[in-house]
């Protein structure tokens, strides 16, 4: 007897740099994975070397990439990436991370899913994370450009995830959900701390529910879409090195990332994040804004001998000055002589050109 296949359920959990996207969506799997959900991942950078990737492979969670380019951009090769979760872990679910710097979701990724997709997968709701401090400090001002794609990225949303909310009084926090029903009316928010958990059943609830994404694409004006993409600086590299005995890693990346911060201005740091792996251990550190957390921090905080850094950095900057600004706090922190390059790039976004993008 034939059994019709099961279409995948496709979350696509979107909003700017360094918002939360990949701390809420590695949560997520761990949950979903302990309640026997079998969830797929797909990471997505304008440039190879990801962070987020192989973070999420430490947490032992089964994820893919798309590189080199938005999910838009590069719609064929998110779809052979789901494909190849599909044949190798026979997920239920697939939760994918597009680039924080993108947006038009509904048009260009979301759209096309449900229409050349329809057998394959069933879309939820697009779900957008607003990093709460972030937007109390710098708002939704179109005026600006990261504030357009803030604006825009907000504005498509069914679903606004408010986080960071451990970071915000519960007045600045109404203040900002207003502000975010003044955009878009009918949306959901759900207001979110990573760190003490409030809200995640809910955000778990739209994830696993049968809620489809029913949403008309809205306007959007590619010239500015593509300044303000272009605006920012994109820098990702992969290096080993020799670490000398008993290396505090944890000092390390702390120093690495301020020592890069000091350089701008906080408002231009969107997100810059390091990954160091050794045979003792594994660390994850990422700087938003000039603030430096620790996010992963397996095995011994004291690395030594051969260890391998990747450093990816989105910020406002020419790439070339930050191309020489992320070497020279590389240059600060680690002794001369003990880097390796294996992989270095850095470059301002080129214009989105979606692959599809579907108005209807
Ligand atoms: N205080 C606090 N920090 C958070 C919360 N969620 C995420 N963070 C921190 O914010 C930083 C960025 O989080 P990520 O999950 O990497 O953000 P992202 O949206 O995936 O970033 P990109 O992939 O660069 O766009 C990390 O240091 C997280 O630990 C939260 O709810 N509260
Ligand atoms: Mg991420």
């Amino acid at each position: 007897m034939h059994v019709a296949a099961m279409k995948v359920r496709m979350v696509i959990i979107g909003g700017f740099l360094g918002s939360g996207k990949t701390t809420l969506i590695t949560k997520l799997a761990k949950e979903l994975k302990v309640s026997d959900v079998n969830v797929g991942l797909v990471m997505n950078d304008q440039a190879d070397a990801l962070v987020d990737t192989q973070y999420s492979q430490a947490l032992g969670l089964c994820s893919g990439e798309v590189s080199g380019g938005c999910f838009c951009c590069r719609f064929p090769d998110f779809m052979k990436n789901t494909e190849k979760l599909i044949d190798s872990s026979k997920p239920q679910m697939i939760i994918a991370e597009p680039v924080g710097s993108c947006t038009d979701l509904l048009a260009t990724v979301i759209n096309p899913l449900k229409t050349i997709y329809n057998e394959k997968f069933e879309v939820s709701p697009l779900m957008i994370m607003v990093d709460t401090a972030r937007v109390l400090a710098e708002g939704f001002d179109i005026g600006t450009l990261s504030g357009y794609l803030r604006h825009h990225q907000l504005d498509e949303a069914e679903v606004v995830v408010l986080s960071k909310s451990d970071l915000v009084t519960i007045a600045d926090m109404e203040k900002v959900r207003s502000v975010v029903l003044g955009i878009n009316p009918h949306v959901r928010v759900i207001i979110y701390s990573a760190i003490t958990d409030e809200g995640f059943a809910e955000v778990l609830a739209v994830i696993k529910g049968k809620e489809v994404s029913s949403r008309k694409p809205k306007d959007i004006d590619y010239d500015i879409y593509a300044k303000a993409e272009a605006e920012l600086g994109w820098y990702n590299s992969t290096m080993t090195m020799e670490l000398p005995k008993r290396t505090d890693a944890f000092d390390l990346g702390k120093r690495l990332l301020e020592a890069l911060a000091k350089k701008y201005p906080v408002e231009d740091i969107a997100h810059a994040k390091i990954m160091l792996t050794s045979e003792k251990g594994a660390m994850k550190m990422s700087c938003v804004q000039g603030r430096v957390n620790m996010d992963l921090a397996k095995g011994s905080r004291y690395m030594e001998g051969k260890a391998r850094l990747t450093v990816n950095a989105r910020i406002v900057s020419s790439p070339d000055d930050l191309k020489e600004n992320v070497r020279s706090a590389l240059r600060d922190v680690l002794k001369k002589g003990e880097l390796d390059f294996e992989t270095e790039e850095c470059f301002a976004p080129s214009p989105p050109k979606p692959y599809h993008r579907m108005r209807d």
